[in-house]
Parts: structure tokens; sequence; C-alpha cells
């Protein structure tokens, strides 16, 4: 008999990655979480969000890590529910959290105070709390929201491979919008010391691996009717534009985010395979607070109504 085909890609994961041992749970709640939404009439973006942690010892001290807060995808993830989406949001434990990001630099303690015995909130401290409130557990009633965490780099990529096999079954209607800034290097549990590298040793030297290209089977394997969106990240703008069409041309999915490091909270690139739309924020824009993702999740939820019409044409 004939072997199921197994992507190269699938096959390393599989050797290479250590996969969580909640990973077939995670995938049956959000399989169970797309139906029930997509039943109702209602599209689902799974949001991908934060840095991944890449270690240097199997019996981790150290680790390599990066820049991002998470804020792209915990303020997306805001404007997806408003427009009428139910959200998955596969993020870094503890990055940055749909409605409470706003308030992520305040102490709790400063928050609170006694009035007559009782703790009460302190509003003066915590701005546009009642509102903030209200919409998140309008969102938390409703079940819109499903937040699922992750860590390391081999989390991130088994869970992405689960989420992406769930979200399979509800076709056109699922978009994936890939914000985390995930690691491009790694080192294979096999040449990964177990204790604690020693500095004794002298200077370290490291050789990493080039962590496989996942959006290749999720688009052609795992989710190939999904609306698919990635996000390039440049620090020299003037390879920026390249660098997206090229990855639009290797993975053939339909979207492409493309934004530099300095500049990300006011300027991206919305690139397809027959358009690139500038999406900027003005100095008014800038006073008025409103938030480039707004903008960015406007354009990209327009685009999957046009991807599920010509789908269903
Ligand atoms: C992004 O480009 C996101 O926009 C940011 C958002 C991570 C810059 P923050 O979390 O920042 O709000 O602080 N994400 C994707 C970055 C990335 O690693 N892309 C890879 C690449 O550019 C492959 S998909 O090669």
């Amino acid at each position: 008999m004939a072997e199921p085909r197994v992507s190269s890609i699938d096959g390393k994961l599989a050797e290479e990655f250590a996969a969580p041992s909640h990973v077939d749970e995670v995938k049956e709640k959000m399989a169970t979480f797309a139906r029930r939404h997509a039943e109702a009439g209602r599209r689902v973006v799974l949001i991908t969000s934060g840095g991944t942690k890449v270690p240097l010892e199997s019996r981790t001290v150290r680790f390599l890590d990066n820049f991002s807060s998470g804020k792209r995808g915990a303020s997306s993830a805001e404007y997806f529910l408003d427009a009428g989406y139910a959200v998955i949001f596969l993020h870094r434990h503890r990055s940055l959290h749909p409605y409470s990001r706003t308030f992520s630099a305040v102490n709790m303690l400063d928050t609170l105070q006694f009035n007559a015995g009782e703790v009460v909130v302190n509003q003066q401290v915590l701005p546009n709390i009642a509102k903030v409130l209200k919409r998140y557990r309008e969102v938390t009633d409703g079940k819109l929201l499903l937040p699922v965490d992750f860590n390391t780099l081999s989390e991130y990529l088994h869970l992405l491979k689960a989420a992406a096999q769930a979200l399979s079954t509800i076709g056109s209607k699922a978009m994936f919008y890939l914000a985390a800034a995930v690691s491009d290097f790694y080192i294979p549990a096999s040449e990964m010391p177990e204790h604690k590298i020693q500095s004794s040793n002298g200077p370290l030297q490291l050789t990493m691996n080039m962590v496989p290209k996942i959006l290749s089977p999720l688009v052609k394997d795992w989710a190939p009717k999904a609306f698919v969106i990635s996000f390039k990240l440049e620090t020299d703008a003037s390879i920026l534009l390249e660098k997206a069409r090229r990855a639009l041309d290797t993975y053939r999915h339909q979207v492409v985010v493309a934004n530099v490091l300095d500049s990300r909270r006011g300027y991206v690139m919305v690139v397809t395979p027959t358009s690139q739309d500038e999406v900027v924020l003005s100095k008014e824009d800038a006073k008025n607070e409103v938030e480039i993702e707004e903008r960015i999740v406007t354009n990209l939820t327009a685009a999957h109504d046009h991807f599920i019409t010509q789908q269903a044409g």
C-alpha cells in the first residue's frame, strides 16, 4: 500500500521540533470554534503574534529572542472582532493581549484604592476602562475570541500546523494573519548541549540551522482554500518591496504586509500579486490616536470579501 504523502517539512517538524503535549487538545478546540462560527455565518481569522524563544541548551538557561511586542497582533484582533470576525489569537506567552494591551504599562496596584473598606478601581489611572471592559465582555460572552499561547519556536510551529488543519474545514472563510516575528534560525535537539553552556570554555560560537518555511505546507497542503497573509519585516527599506514580491512568488499566497522596523507603527505596504497599497498614518491621525492596524484590517477584510466571492464563482 502506498505511504501517505508527507511533505519534507512535515517530516522535519516531527523529527526536530518537540510537539507540545496539549497540541491535539488545542487542535480540537480550534476546530470546534471554527465550525461553530462558520455555521453562524462568521469568518474566522487566525492571528499569530509576538516573538519566539529559541533555546540554546535543552535544560534551558539561555535562549535567543527578538523585539516583537505583540502590539500588531493584539490591536488587529480587536479590529477584526469589530469587523465581525471570530478570532483565534495564537500569541507568545506574556506578549500583548487584545483589550488589556492598552493598560500594559500600568501597575495594577496603582489602579486600585480603598473606599470605605472596599477595594475600587481608580478610573483616573485607567482612562477608557469602562469602554474597553464593556467591549471585552461582549467579545468574551459571545465566545468570539480564542486565545492560545506558545513560548518556544517548536510550540509555535506545531500549534500553527494544528490551527491550519483545524481551519481547513471552513475553506475560504478562514483567514491567516501571520504577524508573529518567528525566528529563522534554531539549534536542532540532536546538536543542543543538555546542560548550561560553561563560560569557562571560552567564547561561544554557534551554528544554527534554518527553520523550515512553514508557509509552504500551510498554503499547499494544510489549508489550501484559506486567505493567507504573511508579514515581511526589514530594516533596509530599499529591499522591502522586492522581498515581499519574492515571498508571494515563492509561496503563492494572497497578501504580504511589508514593514520596516522603525516605521512600522506609521507605514506599511499591502502587497498582492497585482497591487501594492501604501497604508500611512498622517500627523493628524496620530494626534487622534488612530492606529495603523485599523486601516490594515479594513484593507484586508475587503480583500477577503473579494476572495470569497471569486472562490464561490
Ligand atoms: C511583522 O512584520 C510585524 O508587523 C511586527 C510587529 C513583528 C514587526 P510588534 O509585534 O511588531 O507590534 O512589536 N511580523 C513578521 C516578521 C517576520 O519575522 N517575518 C518574516 C520575514 O520577514 C517571515 S514571515 O522574513
